[in-house]
């Protein structure tokens, strides 16, 4: 398992070598202008290009994918902090950084719109919640009142895969 995915990484970083110093040597792991792309920085930043040099859509959903929040119903009374369970059926729950075609990680978009168009990039601030590292569960807080919160799956380089792979709720929070 480490190990396809190792190899894909290696492969990027020698692109992008190519493109900073022209030596897409592969014995050149050694060397540090390589060896920093390697870090989390693959993030929104970098293109992830295929051989052409075009950045590369946004996956194909497969067949029958969704995602659904699991331990709560639209209108549900709750409390803050409210735990939130991640679920996600037919679609591989991933870690960021890398394009994965069938993958992708969990936002929670609140009081922020029900979904983003699919291949726009998820925004990164206090109501759009990345969990890059694929977790499928967390916490958050909530102030006292009535509240929408979105479920929106993106891939790995945080596209949104747009309404087909979201789900929305309203959360009624007790003082
Ligand atoms: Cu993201």
């Amino acid at each position: 398992m480490r190990r396809s995915i190792l190899i894909p990484a290696l492969s990027l970083v020698g692109l992008f070598a190519c493109n900073s110093s022209g030596s897409g040597d592969k014995t050149a792991s050694t060397d540090t202008a390589t060896a920093k792309p390697a870090a989390p920085a693959a993030d929104t930043m970098h293109h992830h290009m295929d051989s052409t040099g075009a950045v590369a859509p946004v996956p194909d959903i497969p067949a029958g994918a969704k995602v659904f929040f699991k331990n709560l119903k639209d209108g549900a009374t709750v409390k803050s902090p409210l735990k939130i369970e991640m679920g996600a059926s037919g679609i591989k729950v991933d870690s960021a950084g890398m394009l994965r075609p069938g993958s992708g990680h969990h936002h929670i978009l609140i009081d922020a719109g029900d979904s983003l168009t699919a291949g726009t990039v998820v925004p990164k601030d206090s109501t759009h919640l990345h969990f890059g590292n694929a977790q499928t569960s967390t916490e958050i807080k909530l102030t006292p009142g009535k509240h929408r919160l979105t479920l929106q799956f993106a891939d790995g380089i945080h596209r949104s895969y747009g309404g087909k792979l979201s789900s929305s709720i309203t959360v009624n929070v007790k003082q």
